[in-house]
C-alpha cells in the first residue's frame, strides 16, 4: 500500500457531474460561480485520479434539447471520457428540479405527472446505458409532501411501487442489465420525504416484484441531518446485502442539506465509516455526492473535489493501523468474551438447548460488574485518529 494519498483510478473514487459542477446557488443567493462544461469535468476529475463519474439526464442534456443537440453533447462527452479514462458507473434522473414535479413524481397526484415522470426515467436509463452504467440511483427529492391534507400517503406508496417494478422490467426487456439504488432523506426539498431512512427504503424493497433487483444508495449528509449514525445504517444495509452504491459527504446535524467535503465535519464517523466498507469488502464506487463551499472559485472546487479523495485514503490507511494496532487489538479481545458452550446453546434453537438455558444459573450481579473497557479503546481510537500512535 502507498501512503502518498495520491487517489488512483484503482480506488474507484467517482463523482457527480452536480457536485463538481455546483454554482453555488442557495435558497437565499444566487450562483457565485460558473458551471463547468461535462467535457471539463471529466478531464478535471482524471487529472485529479478519479475512476468515474456520475449524473442526471439534465447534468448533460438540457431538459428542453433538441434531438441534435442531444447527440452532440452526449459525443462530446463520450469523447472526453474516452480522452481521459473515466467511465460512468452510475446514471439517474432529475426529477425534482423542473415545476412540473413540484408535487412528487412517481407519487404525484396527477396522473400525467406521474407517466411523464416514467417517460422521462424510461428516456434517461437509455442515455445511462449508451454511456455504460450499471447502476441506476432513484432519489425521490419531491416524493413527499408539507400538507397531509392531500389523503395520498397510502396512494402514494403503491405509485412508487408501481413506478419502480415498471422500470425494472423496462431495463430487462431493453437488456440493460440495471442494479437500482434507493436513495433515503428525511426531507429537504419536501417538508416531509417518503421514505426517509435505511430501514425503511430495505422494508419498502422486500414489497416489490423483483426484489433483488434493487438495493439502496444510502448518503452521509442524509442521516446525519436527521440525527442518526450514518456507520450503523450502512451496516444495516451491509448486512441485507443491499449496498448497491454509496453517497459519501459531511453535515453538521440538524442543519439545512449542507452536502460538505467527505470527512469536513465528523471525522470519527466518517473513520469507522471507512473502516466498515474497507473491511466488509464493499468493491463498488465510493462517489462523492458533495459539493464546494459557495465561497469558493474554481480552484476551491478542485480543491475540495481532492479534499474528499485524501481524506477517504488517509482514513483507509488509518483503518489498516487500527487493524494491526497491538493495544488496540488487545483491547477489543479483551472487550468480548466468548463462551463456546454457551455459545452451542443460543445459536440454535432446539427443545433441549432451550431447556438446558433455562436450566441456567447466571452470576448477574457479577456479570454487570465487569468494565469492558471502552474508554480505553475509545482514547486509543482517538489517539489514532490524532495521529500520535
Ligand atoms: C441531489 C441530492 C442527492 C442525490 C442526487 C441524485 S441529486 O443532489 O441532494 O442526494 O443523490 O439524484
Ligand atoms: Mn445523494
Ligand atoms: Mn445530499
Amino acid at each position: 500500500m502507498t501512503s502518498d494519498f495520491q487517489p488512483r483510478p484503482a480506488d474507484r473514487f467517482t463523482f457527480g457531474l452536480w457536485t463538481v459542477g455546483n454554482v453555488g446557488r442557495d435558497p437565499f443567493g444566487e450562483a457565485t460561480r460558473p458551471g463547468f462544461s461535462a467535457p471539463h469535468i471529466v478531464q478535471k476529475l482524471a487529472e485529479l485520479g478519479a475512476y468515474g463519474v456520475n449524473l442526471h439526464d439534465n447534468d448533460l442534456v438540457p431538459i428542453d434539447a433538441s434531438a441534435g443537440e442531444r447527440d452532440r453533447l452526449v459525443a462530446e462527452f463520450q469523447q472526453a471520457l474516452s480522452d481521459h479514462g473515466l467511465v460512468v458507473p452510475m446514471a439517474t434522473t432529475n426529477l425534482f428540479s423542473d415545476p412540473v414535479f413540484k408535487d412528487g413524481a412517481f407519487t404525484s397526484a396527477d396522473a400525467r405527472v406521474r407517466a411523464y415522470a416514467l417517460q422521462k426515467t424510461m428516456h434517461s436509463m437509455d442515455l445511462g446505458h449508451e454511456l455504460g452504467a450499471q447502476t441506476y440511483v432513484f432519489w425521490g427529492g419531491r416524493e413527499g409532501t408539507e400538507v397531509d391534507a392531500s389523503g395520498k400517503l397510502l396512494d402514494a406508496l403503491a405509485w412508487f411501487r408501481d413506478s419502480l417494478n415498471f422500470l425494472a422490467e423496462y431495463s430487462q426487456s431493453q437488456g440493460y442489465g440495471y442494479r437500482f439504488a434507493l436513495e433515503p432523506k428525511p426531507n429537504e426539498p419536501r417538508g416531509d420525504i417518503f421514505f426517509p431512512t435505511a430501514g425503511s427504503m430495505l422494508g419498502f424493497i422486500a414489497t416489490l416484484d423483483q426484489p433483488e433487483l434493487f438495493g439502496v444508495n444510502p448518503e452521509f449528509a442524509h442521516d446525519t441531518m436527521a440525527g442518526l449514525n450514518f456507520a450503523h445504517a450502512v451496516a444495516q444495509i451491509i448486512d441485507a446485502g443491499k449496498l448497491f452504491h454509496i453517497d459519501l459527504n459531511d453535515q453538521k446535524p440538524g442543519r439545512f442539506d449542507q452536502d460538505l467535503r467527505f470527512g469536513a465535519e465528523n471525522l470519527k464517523t466518517a473513520f469507522f465509516l471507512v473502516k466498515l466498507l474497507e473491511d466488509s469488502g464493499y468493491d463498488g464506487p465510493r462517489h462523492f455526492d458533495a459539493h464546494a463551499l459557495r465561497t469558493e472559485d474554481e480552484a476551491g472546487v478542485w480543491a475540495f473535489a481532492r479534499g474528499c479523495m485524501r481524506t477517504y485514503l488517509i482514513l483507509r490507511d488509518r483503518a489498516r493501523q487500527f487493524n494491526e494496532d497491538p493495544e488496540i487489538q488487545a483491547a477489543l479481545a479483551a472487550y468480548r468474551v466468548e463462551d463456546a458452550e454457551l455459545s452451542s446453546l443460543t445459536r440454535q434453537f432446539s427443545p433441549e438447548n432451550a431447556q438446558a438455558l433455562k436450566n441456567r444459573t447466571f452470576d448477574r450481579a457479577l456479570l454487570g460488574q465487569r468494565g469492558p473497557g471502552l474508554e480505553h479503546l475509545d482514547q486509543l481510537t482517538v489517539e489514532l485518529l490524532l495521529g500520535v500512535r
